[in-house]
């Protein structure tokens, strides 16, 4: 690879100080599995100045990894094989919301956090939620298609998408920023591009819905006796009410292990099982929960009736990702199942990672309304991590399930995306990504080899 003459070229034409030697920041993954040390990073500050770096990437055969925040759980997003990182930090701009249309455009390094206080700031709100909000980045969101906590009522970020800018492999900037929400006119770069997990080019800007915001939001934490009581009262909420934005499940060990980690008790004590319930609409929905969730015999409730008490039930949930990682590094597998097979998937992971992983620790959360659930797995050996992966990504597919329900395929679910897509859709992919980019320099080692 000709790295020293595109570190030169590039220092002349967009400046030293933005073709620079990184370390952990960029070079390590937030799991810790993945490190380079160190890496050569490019620091963009517009556009223009991502195409000049993929261009010069293409002629001096150098191959690029996009990142923004680098919160990726799948080592998707830090070098591997000496790849250069595109850092998308300096491109942060936000706004203005357009409020007749109820739309943004956010450069890609602006975080999750800024487009929602943008999107609060004129009455509006962009539904896309988790817990690194203040660090993952919107265009890192695009690539890896988010999904989050409020997936059941607005859907992942594919869905909030209206338009994107882009720089492709092969140099060319795509710019589809109109906004407009009818536009048949062809192949789909919005939708192709989100999820593909900056193996076709680098996202530089997106095009964004906003929703209105509702007046009233509760909140609730359940205690349950097991899962299948869990699943039967996510049936009856979502069954009854169209505005439940979450119901998130929590186990009574993650929720324990969070809980001492950041020294915050359980409201409600002594339960297998918790579900995390939050509802936004024009009349208040407390009664109605409270209601619905009293049929169901074995449940405890509580309801936050403060705003401090709704970020604490929150930061119970959020804290999750981490406090496992001081356990050390987990291995992480992010998983969907239907519905109805919950109650049955999860005791068979419990089963199977005591008889052939002895000495691990499981911990198992997720978010209940949609069937994805965050299976982490802390000790086991780095040697031992294929074979874990067989065991419960077979579980999953047994179940007709996905291999990876949000986190996307990045290095670490390589080897089973051929449990979840056909050998033709596979091959269609890599036809795709061909077309796109013809000289394979961008995110080389992720999805498929
Ligand atoms: C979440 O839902 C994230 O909090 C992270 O998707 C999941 O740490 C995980 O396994
Ligand atoms: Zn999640």
């Amino acid at each position: 690879m000709g790295l020293d003459d595109f570190r030169g070229e590039l220092s002349a034409a967009i400046g030293a100080d933005r073709v620079f030697e990184g370390g952990d920041r960029y070079a390590t993954d937030w799991t810790g599995r993945y490190s380079a040390g160190t890496c050569l990073v490019v620091r963009p500050s517009n556009t223009e100045q991502v195409a000049e770096v993929v261009r010069a990437a293409a002629r001096h055969g150098v191959a690029l990894v996009p990142q923004g925040g680098n919160t990726g759980l799948v080592g998707g997003g830090v070098p591997h094989r000496g790849e250069v990182v595109v850092s998308l930090e300096s491109m942060r701009q936000v706004g203005p919301v357009d409020v007749v249309s109820r739309q943004l455009t956010a450069e890609a390094g602006a975080t999750l956090q800024q487009v929602q206080e943008a999107a609060v700031a004129a009455e509006l709100r962009y539904p896309v939620d988790f817990g690194a909000r203040g660090s993952a980045t919107i265009g890192g969101t695009v690539a890896t298609n988010a999904g989050g906590i409020n997936v059941l009522r607005y859907g992942m970020t594919r869905h909030q998408i209206v338009g994107i800018e882009a720089v492709l492999g092969s140099g060319e900037i795509i710019s589809r920023l109109t906004g407009l929400v009818k536009d048949n006119t062809g192949y789909d770069f919005v939708s192709l591009l989100c999820g593909s997990e900056g193996t076709l080019g680098v996202v530089t800007k997106v095009r964004l819905r906003l929703v209105p915001v509702a007046p009233h939001r509760c909140t609730f934490l359940a205690g349950v006796p097991d899962l299948a009581t869990a699943m039967a009262c996510v049936t009856d909420l979502t069954r009854n009410l169209d505005t439940i934005d979450a119901v998130e499940l929590m186990m009574a060990n993650g929720l324990r292990l969070v809980s001492d980690c950041i020294g915050l008790p359980v409201p409600i004590a002594d339960h297998s099982v918790y579900l995390l319930i939050e509802a936004s609409s024009e009349a208040d929905q407390t009664e109605a929960i409270g209601r619905i969730l009293a049929t169901r015999p074995g449940v405890e409730v509580v309801s936050a009736a403060t705003a401090q008490q709704r970020r604490d039930l929150w930061r119970l949930r959020d804290e999750h990702t981490p406090s496992i990682n001081m356990l050390g590094p987990p291995a992480k597998f992010d998983v969907t199942v239907p519905l109805r097979a919950i109650p049955r998937f999860v005791p068979e992971v419990h089963r199977l990672i005591e008889e052939r992983h002895v000495g691990s620790t499981l911990v198992i959360f997720g978010h209940a309304a949609d069937g994805n659930l965050h299976v982490n797995v802390i000790g086991v050996e780095s040697d031992d991590l294929e074979r874990l992966g067989d065991d419960v990504l077979g579980v999953v597919a047994s179940f007709d399930g996905s291999v990876s329900a949000e986190h996307g395929i990045g290095v670490t679910k390589k080897r089973w995306l051929h449990l979840s897509r056909s050998e033709a859709e596979i091959a269609s992919m890599k036809a795709v990504k061909n077309a796109l980019d013809p000289m394979g320099i961008m995110n080389p080692n992720v999805l498929f080899d």
